[in-house]
């Protein structure tokens, strides 16, 4: 989910009185990125149209002009960088994260100070959904009530809610930013028919399409890189990989065996989500590498573990994790941070980043 690109894009401005391709007066730009998505730097006879928009770094100024460039945020429409999944409160690290079944209510550690938060919202028989409708860069708790097919999501600005039909009985429901907006669009997968209905966050517009075979199971990630979440399914019965890619297309893959769980991440951290399945029978991983589609394998976990993947060390990479509900202790292999062992909930609560994970 998350853009790793965005955070490598470097703004480098160079004034010189050479004269190359964008200049203007005595001076000339080589190279810039300008906030906004479309903004406009301007300056006596010059001017410049920005292209990406990301938080503020520096102003360069020149003769008679400056430019505000680099990386900030604001402007009319500025494009969010995906969010890190399962990240309440924004920090881009995911949050070791429960739901209660029992009473509705979830539970989460602050990756950002180490609190705890919780609320209630939802009851034990609703499908939880958590994902950023709203676009602020922090997970939504959500879930979905397969009675009605009504979509309930706790807006993360202000804890206000909002609720909408979308889907029915026998309805999967996932969320995924389709068109690339930085908002989760609400999405169901209809098993029975294989067809995929996405509410369009940008104009509210429904998205129909058919992909997969009766029986699969939906497995949003970004397989292409693009920041555009793809359509995709596994096939449990013969542990095929179906991918309908937003840029490079579909493509079919068969890894894994009947009982591993499906927990496609970024785990090899080049922006593209990796094939990968969790085995319960000997807690074994298995990542098929996105480069070159070689694959490597490691035991984390045990039998009885709930694999619950996502990047808590926010370095976007996916940092394998292991929710055991016997002692209701978290273990994670982070990327960056290394291990970790976090006593997090109590029994019979199910971890929120599993929320995804197939089988
Ligand atoms: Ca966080
Ligand atoms: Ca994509
Ligand atoms: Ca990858
Ligand atoms: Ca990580």
């Amino acid at each position: 989910m998350k853009l790793g690109t965005w955070n490598s894009i470097i703004a480098i401005l160079i004034v010189t009185t050479t004269s190359l391709a964008q200049s203007g007066g005595s001076f000339e730009i080589k190279k810039s990125v300008i906030a906004g998505g479309g903004g406009k730097a301007d300056g006596g006879s010059f001017s410049l149209t920005g292209t990406v928009g990301q938080p503020v770094a520096a102003t360069s100024s020149g003769g008679s002009f400056s430019v505000s460039s680099g990386f900030w945020g604001g402007g009319s429409t500025p494009e969010a960088p995906g969010s890190t999944r399962f990240d309440f409160d924004g920090d881009s690290k995911a949050d070791v994260s429960i739901f209660r079944p029992g009473p509705g209510e979830w539970w989460y550690l602050r990756s950002i100070d180490g609190g705890n938060y919780a609320a209630q919202f939802g009851a034990g028989t609703d499908v939880i959904t958590p994902a950023d409708y709203t676009g602020d860069g922090r997970t939504d708790i959500s879930f979905w009530r397969e009675s009605t097919g009504e979509w309930f999501v706790l807006r993360s600005e202000d804890q206000s809610f909002f609720s909408f039909p979308f889907g029915g009985a026998g309805d999967i429901p996932v969320a995924g930013d389709f068109d690339g907006d930085g908002k989760a669009d609400p999405t169901v997968f209809r098993p029975a028919s294989a067809t995929w209905f996405t509410l369009r966050s940008t104009d509210g517009g429904v998205t129909i399409q058919s992909f997969g075979a009766s029986g699969d199971r939906p497995t949003i990630e970004d397989f292409d890189g693009d920041g555009i979440d793809d359509i995709a399914i596994y096939r449990p019965t013969v542990s095929e990989w179906w991918q309908l890619r937003s840029t490079q297309g579909v493509v079919a893959l068969q890894f894994g065996s009947s009982g591993d769980k499906a927990v496609p991440a970024d785990y090899t951290g080049d922006g593209k989500a990796d094939i990968a399945f969790w085995r319960p029978s000997n807690g074994f991983w298995f990542v098929l590498r996105s480069e070159d589609l070689s694959f490597f394998s490691f035991p984390f976990g045990q039998t009885g573990d709930v694999p619950a993947t996502a990047d808590f060390d926010g370095d976007g990479t996916a940092d394998p994790t292991v929710f055991r509900p016997s002692s209701n202790t978290w273990f994670k292999s982070q990327s960056t941070a290394g291990f970790e062992a976090v006593a997090f909930g109590i029994a019979g609560d199910v971890a929120v980043p599993s929320t995804y994970v197939v089988e």
